[in-house]
């Protein structure tokens, strides 16, 4: 038998808090797939965090029944815990070869689960049942729900560096377990629903091959969300997180922009002390020497290797752009804080300039040599 045709060991994880209601038929839902799949055992993987309601009681009668069903129980630390608890077990004590995460209620159609294994089966590591890829829908959600979503899902698109993906936030994967063995996804620190989209940034920086396939989100079937106020406030705290993943191009970028502090200066001494340009007109060439700098050396070092398809001339292009709007974000923050909060204007200014180059970094790093098309 060659490798890709050996049994493999398929693990569902599924986190629950409060779904007595729906985690029996989801359970059974999932092992009724089974016989669709060939060369695949199915285990199906509760990670309950001692749910009130009787979860664990419903499950544990189902044991009885399927011999692949297990469950951990522990305390209620947010979903990113419990699948991160879920993962661990799933490979350490199950030897799983591909992951599912799912959610209990109901909202996940299993009959899509021979579906995710074949496109698994095309060679690819990451596959995401997308509410955003044609096909996909959520003909159930609220406008503020859609709001929230779609939002949610720009920002971590834009920022986290994975804009090729259109659904960063779904709870419906499929994933290759030996991306999930390494200490990087371990050590996310992300501990609510977040987690979820700090895992797609992760697996796609580690090389995963990606595909989203369309899913509809349907309602759930009984019980309540769990997505908390708590949760959506790291969910927004942890967006510049995603953004500085690779701190290793901020430092080459922070270099880069001191090199052009002493380019402008020093263009500017030269053109005023030694051509007689006056103080007016010295500092556009300056500034531009600098912005022109700064972009050689952020194309050819920073982020080398980056967005190459991209002609030179459109990425200055954006660059520049990029440039005026991180100046104006300075003025904007600098005028703000003095005016409005009458701080120190050193201090104003040191903080608008700042915020400029935070903001200047995430677009560059994202949009002008950004990593995937
Ligand atoms: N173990 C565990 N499971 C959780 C926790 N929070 C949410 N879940 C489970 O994670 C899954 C997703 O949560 P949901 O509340 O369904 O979130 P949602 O699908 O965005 O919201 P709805 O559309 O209202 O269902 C469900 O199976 C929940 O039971 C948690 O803190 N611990
Ligand atoms: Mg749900």
């Amino acid at each position: 038998m060659k490798p890709s045709e050996s049994i493999k060991k398929v693990c569902f994880v599924l986190p629950t808090f409060n779904e007595a209601d729906n985690i029996r038929s989801t359970i059974e839902s999932i092992f009724l797939e089974k016989k669709h799949v060939n060369k695949a055992t199915f285990f199906i993987l509760i990670v309950d965090d001692n749910s009130p309601d009787g979860t664990q009681q419903i499950v544990k009668d189902l044991m009885g029944q399927y011999q692949n069903l297990k469950m951990i129980t522990g305390e209620k630390k947010g979903l990113g815990e419990a699948y991160k608890r879920g993962f661990d077990y799933a490979l350490s004590e199950l030897d799983a070869d591909i992951i599912f995460q799912m959610d209990s209620d109901g909202q996940h159609d299993s009959k899509l689960i021979p579906h995710f294994l074949s496109v698994f089966e095309q060679g690819f590591d990451l596959i995401i049942g997308s509410r955003f890829v044609e096909g996909g829908s959520t003909p159930e959600f609220s406008l503020r729900r859609k709001i929230l979503s779609k939002v949610g899902n720009l920002l971590v698109r834009y920022v986290g560096g994975v804009s090729q993906i259109k659904d960063c936030t779904s709870g419906y994967r499929c994933i290759r377990a030996s991306f999930l063995k390494r200490d990087s996804i371990k050590s996310l620190s992300a501990r609510g629903y977040s987690f979820q989209s700090s895992l797609v940034c992760e697996l796609t920086s580690q090389g995963a091959k990606t595909k989203e396939i369309p899913i509809t989100f349907t309602r759930r079937i009984s019980g309540e969300s769990k997505l908390s106020w708590e949760d959506q406030v790291e969910f927004i705290m942890n967006i510049p997180r995603l953004g500085f993943r690779n701190y290793q191009d901020f430092i080459r970028y922070a270099i880069v922009g001191v090199s052009g502090v002493f380019v402008n200066l020093g263009i500017y001494y030269i053109l005023t002390r030694f051509f007689g340009i006056s103080q007016i007109v010295s500092p556009i060439i300056s500034i531009e020497c600098a912005v022109l700098s700064n972009f050689i050396l952020n194309n050819f070092w920073t982020f080398k290797g980056r967005n190459l398809q991209e002609s030179f001339i459109s990425k200055l292009f954006k660059f520049h752009s990029i440039a005026a709007l991180s100046g104006a974000t300075n003025y904007g923050v600098f005028i703000m804080l003095i005016s409005i909060f009458t701080i120190n204007d050193l201090v104003a200014n040191l903080v608008g300039i700042l915020l400029g180059a935070i903001l200047n970094y995430l677009i560059n790093s994202n949009w002008t040599w950004r990593k995937f098309d």
